[in-house]
């Protein structure tokens, strides 16, 4: 297992499923978990050592309202984190900020409100430095989104 996706609670399962999605699309294996800060602090503190014991290479972790998960997480560890705030109330500014809002010295890679799967792509992109055939697999991807979007480009009639 390369990457392991957290998440605060069941109810956030649907908007992460995103994060799996984009790592399944570059065939990375990863190991899914419901992990509270606040309601299971003591498991996130195993769970995070049996993860980096077993070699994990990013963590993903999504939570919303206080948001607490990725940053107590990258308290833990030295492994990146990468932040996906949820929207749970307030549009989901509550958990960015919460998330992004790190001090100095521990950082969380932040993406937009509940977009998992551009955490899955970040996640993808820092194994890339390590994986070769991840960065060939990331050229090949850009390639095709440029080429798609290219050939969806014609005049748009602003009058219709
Ligand atoms: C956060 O509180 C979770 O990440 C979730 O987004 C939010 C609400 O959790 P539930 O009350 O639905 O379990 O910790």
């Amino acid at each position: 297992m390369k990457v392991a996706i957290l998440m605060g609670s069941a109810s956030d399962k649907e908007k992460m499923r995103g994060a799996a999605k984009a790592l399944s699309l570059f065939g990375v294996p990863y190991e899914a978990r419901i992990i509270s800060a606040h309601r299971a602090p003591e498991l996130l503190e195993r769970e995070a050592a049996r993860l980096e014991r077993e070699g994990v290479e990013c963590f993903i972790a999504g939570a919303g309202l206080a948001a607490h998960l990725p940053g107590v997480l990258a308290s833990k560890t030295v492994v990146p984190v990468i932040g996906v705030p949820l929207n749970g109330a307030l549009g989901g500014l509550d958990a960015l900020l919460s998330i992004v809002q790190m001090p100095k010295n521990v950082p969380v890679a932040t993406v937009a409100i509940d977009n998992a799967f551009n955490a899955g792509i970040l996640a993808v992109q820092i194994l890339a430095l390590k994986y070769p055939e991840l960065r060939e697999r990331l050229i090949d991807y850009r390639t095709k989104m440029k080429a798609e979007f290219e050939e969806q480009n014609s005049p748009v009639d602003l009058e219709a």
